[in-house]
């Protein structure tokens, strides 16, 4: 036997023990992708996606830019009993004419996108390693906001919500809240009714919070994103006026409230955390920081805590019972900043840098615990080009785009048909500026933030719509998955 027939036999034998292990185990990775309520989660995925199965540009994506990406795919994803992310009707509204943005989504879905790539070692290319399915995870940021609740009793969790409502910016939202509390004796027999009339006030005392941009109140998490879960008596509780401790005769409004309380964490957080999150292998948090940006230090320090929270759950220290029921940690979690499009491309760094300083406590953390943390500033979709303004003889860096029909800027009010540029205002050149937010320094940094309609994509080459124009996304993918393609 000549040495070239070993070497083929060999090979043959690897690529037979490949396929076996194949069938054993497909590489596979399951990507999470959250964020607050808005903050793009259903864009991002969207064009992460369509970029990916029609080869769009991306420049920074290893495997893209190196012609190692060979194909990508839809594909039954594994969990039957997760709705499926609906991808072909998002694209469908960005692709319309006019085109719109998807209509928001408010549970957890999922889809597989499987990509062949082109190994770079010749051991993973006799194997026949060409190939990684992405399952990619959708879920409500909010939902992580839950998980300190797991340590709570009831008592200390409504005494604590009760001095939050009283302080001064929120005393006012919680005011019709409030007064039903007085109202009412806790310890009092309570039926159905009562206790849906103050969980429907709370309810709308954490959505009121929650439209000032204070993203740091929110949990229960489900109060704001129910999901399928609206209306069950799970979802029906609301804090009560007591002290601490105090024991309640069993029917009481009181009783009922700490057993829907125990009833929400049991058969509700801690299922998603068990069922979902406990499998995820990477993440991306996306966050509106521009929107925080401009409500002014207060929202950033909502922001701030909110992400802190959200990190904890990533990295929970080893007593909490989450830790417990990890299956694998997760090793990669990037901090995407988005709508990028909403400013000038010399911002993009700005904010990027911006965000690593709002988060470099927990990021530090983070690391030190064996996670590789990213920032980036990017736009899923960018709905706006660049220009120039000449105003009083100097230049001005602008953003052009078509605002949304009913969009305002100045007194000017828009029908969605009509192209129209902005300075959209520039980020501090040092995020330190932003430490001593005072409100005037703070307001020469505003954005101007208008919300242009999607854009209208030109055919690519061979007559399919071309690929949906973005800012970053192929840094992000290189970080949340480049590694696993090589
Ligand atoms: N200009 C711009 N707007 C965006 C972008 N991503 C999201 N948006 C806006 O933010 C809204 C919410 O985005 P969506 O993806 O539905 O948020 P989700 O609730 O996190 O899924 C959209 O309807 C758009 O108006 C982006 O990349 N660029
Ligand atoms: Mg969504």
């Amino acid at each position: 036997m000549k040495a070239s027939d070993l070497t083929g036999l060999t090979v043959e034998a690897l690529r037979n023990a490949g396929a076996f292990a194949r069938n054993l185990a497909q590489p596979a990775i399951r990507l999470g992708v959250t964020g607050l309520s808005r903050a793009g989660k259903t864009v991002f995925i969207t064009s992460l996606i369509h970029n990916l199965l029609t080869g769009g540009r991306l420049p920074f994506f290893d495997p893209a830019a190196q012609g190692r990406l060979r194909r990508a795919y839809l594909e039954p994803q594994p969990d039957d009993d997760v709705p499926r992310f609906d991808y072909e009707r998002h694209l469908g509204d960005l692709l319309g004419s006019p085109p719109r943005w998807p209509r928001s989504t408010r549970a957890l879905s999922q889809l597989r996108l499987t990509l062949e790539f082109e190994p770079r070692g010749f051991l993973d290319r006799a194997l026949g390693r060409n190939k990684l399915h992405v399952d990619i995870v959708d879920y409500p940021g909010e939902w992580l906001l839950d998980l300190p609740l797991l340590n709570q009793t009831y008592s200390a969790w409504s005494a604590r919500e009760m001095e939050m409502s009283r302080e001064e910016g929120r005393k006012g939202l919680a005011k019709d809240w409030h007064k039903l509390l007085a109202d009412l004796n806790p310890l009092d027999d309570a039926g159905e009714g009562t206790a849906r009339n103050v969980s429907e006030l709370f309810t709308a005392y954490l959505r009121k919070c929650r439209e000032m941009g204070d993203a740091a109140v929110v949990p229960p998490g489900r109060f704001l994103m129910p999901g399928e879960l609206e209306g069950s008596p799970a979802l029906t509780f609301s804090p009560l006026d007591l002290p601490e401790g105090t024991v309640s005769p069993n029917g009481s409004l009181h009783a009922m409230m700490e057993r829907r309380f125990e009833a929400y964490k049991s058969h509700i957080v801690k299922p998603f955390f068990r069922n979902h999150f406990s499998r995820l292998d990477r993440q991306i948090v996306l966050v509106d920081a521009l929107g925080a940006l401009n409500g002014g230090a207060d929202a950033l320090r909502d922001l701030e805590r909110a992400l802190a929270e959200i990190l904890k759950c990533f990295r929970p220290g080893a007593n909490s019972w989450l830790s417990g029921i990890l299956y694998r940690r997760i090793d990669r979690i990037l901090f995407a900043a988005t709508k990028a499009d909403h400013l000038h491309h010399s911002s993009h760094d700005r904010l990027e840098a911006i965000v690593r300083k709002l988060m470099r406590g927990p990021i530090e953390r983070a690391e030190s615990l064996n996670a590789k943390v990213g920032v980036v500033a990017l736009a899923g979709i960018r709905a706006t080009r660049e220009g120039e303004a000449r105003v009083d003889g100097a230049t001005l860096p602008c953003i052009f785009g078509y605002p949304l029909a009913g969009e305002k800027i100045d007194s000017r009010t828009f029908d969605g048909t009509e192209e129209y540029g902005i300075f959209p205002g520039d980020l501090p050149e040092d995020p330190d500026d932003l430490a001593h937010l005072e409100r005037a320094k703070f307001e020469s940094h505003q954005i101007q933030i208008v919300r242009f309609r999607p854009p209208e994509i030109s055919p690519g080459g061979n007559g399919k719509p071309g690929s949906l124009p973005h800012i970053r996304l192929d840094r992000a993918l290189n970080f949340l998955l480049g590694d696993r393609l090589k």
